[in-house]
């Protein structure tokens, strides 16, 4: 602080005291190093000490942690890649790629989406200034890669994805899923859904789109998610909550659907209008009625369309990432989640990683809420997953 200067530290302050800022200088204190110091460790053994000259010794010659940021592989957060997927049950987190995107309707790109948003992961710490978490101290994070998924035919590659998602699901891992289309969101709750026996799982879907229409060009795209995943005695209709909803790109076939099952929609206009808050008890009552757990299914497009413009339909007049952040992150402090996907991520289209930083922040954020409010690191598992669900799944999906 400069000599002349009139102010005193800011936490002596009374009128700045009990600020957020001040706050989260206080909670850094209380994280471990722990999960950083063996990260350094670790880079010194299998990346050999830096040459004579580097001063910082925790710097290695072969980068192998998250230093330098433009360095190393690219797995979502620079996460440890599991090659052998038998072993994601030794994870809290799972994060999978399902690079598909057959189901798309008019931009195609999602299929790099997984790609896009792992690059520019590299840009992020563990580290969560206000929220006051780091995710290497507080959780284990693993990336398995891909699911291999079958270009020329969605309902193969809807096998695919419903058989990895369950193997992660099944297993305890959190699924954290980088779409691709939003015809993933079948596949993927039907995963969910194979674990489930008779409980049931409420979806909340962030989109300018319905998504409910049976079949688009004569086939299940991703226009059509929540009519086949709704049919699945697991996952009903009455608990869809449907969030941002609205423009001139809703096909009206499948209003009328989302008419005739009832399923629960906001309008971004709703949302502003009601408040965030209320906006959030909405979502929950309804997707929590009768349900045991919550699925998360964040189309990247219920933001507004200046702020993403690397997906396949932009509508202006969506959320303000604040928005969409803040109702995402009350979400997960109040509702058991089992599941999140972040969908219509399109690279070919985006500028500046824009769009797949706005994804990034989204899993960051859901990772965090996920910590924070004591669902992970899990000390059992929970309820919702059938205490017979196994990684060894069957190969036939109805
Ligand atoms: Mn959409």
């Amino acid at each position: 602080m400069a000599e002349n200067s009139t102010f005193g530290p800011p936490n002596s302050d009374p009128n700045f005291s009990s600020t957020e800022a001040n706050r989260a200088l206080e909670k850094e204190a209380q994280l471990p190093l722990t999960g950083w110091q063996q990260e350094v460790d670790r880079g010194l053994e299998l990346g050999l000490e830096a040459a004579a000259s580097i001063r910082d010794r925790s710097i290695p010659t072969f980068s192998r942690g998250e230093l330098p940021h433009y360095a190393g592989i690219n797995t979502f957060l620079k996460a440890p890649y599991l090659e052998d997927v038998r072993k994601v049950d030794e994870y809290d987190i799972a994060v999978v790629g399902v690079p598909h995107d057959s189901g798309t309707t008019y931009r195609p790109g999602t299929r790099f989406g997984p790609q896009g948003i792992r690059r520019i992961s590299a840009l992020y710490t563990p580290y969560n200034f206000e929220l006051g978490i780091d995710l290497r101290e507080q959780i284990t994070l693993c990336d398995v890669g891909d699911i291999f998924t079958i270009p020329a035919n969605n309902e193969k590659s809807f096998d695919q994805i419903s058989k990895g998602v369950a193997h992660i699901f099944s297993s305890g891992a959190f699924p954290i899923i980088l779409g691709g289309d939003h015809s993933i969101g079948f596949p993927t709750v039907r995963g969910v859904c194979r674990h489930l026996g008779d409980k049931k799982v409420g979806i909340i879907h962030f989109d300018r789109h319905v998504d409910t229409q049976e079949t688009d060009l004569d086939e299940r795209m991703h226009t059509c998610p929540w009519f086949h995943a709704t049919n699945m005695a697991n996952a009903p209709a009455k608990n869809l909550v449907q969030l941002g909803i609205g423009g001139w790109q809703v096909p009206r076939q499948g209003v009328k659907v989302c008419r005739e099952r009832a399923t629960n929609i906001l309008t971004v206009t709703d949302i502003t209008e009601i408040g965030l808050d209320a906006a959030v008890d909405f979502a929950l009552e309804r997707a929590l009625d009768g349900t045991d757990c919550v699925y998360i299914s964040f189309d990247i497009d219920c933001i507004d369309a200046g702020f993403v413009p690397g997906t396949g339909w932009p509508e202006p007049g969506g959320l303000m990432p604040r928005e969409a952040l803040y109702m995402l992150g009350k979400i997960i402090q109040k509702a058991p989640v089992c599941g999140l996907e972040i969908v219509e991520v399109s690279p070919p289209y985006d500028i500046s990683d824009m769009t797949s930083l706005m994804a990034t922040r989204v899993i960051c954020d859901t990772m965090a809420h996920l910590v924070l409010s004591g669902q992970l690191p899990r000390q059992k598992a929970p309820d919702y997953i059938h205490p017979e669900a196994n990684m060894a799944v069957g190969s036939e999906w109805v």
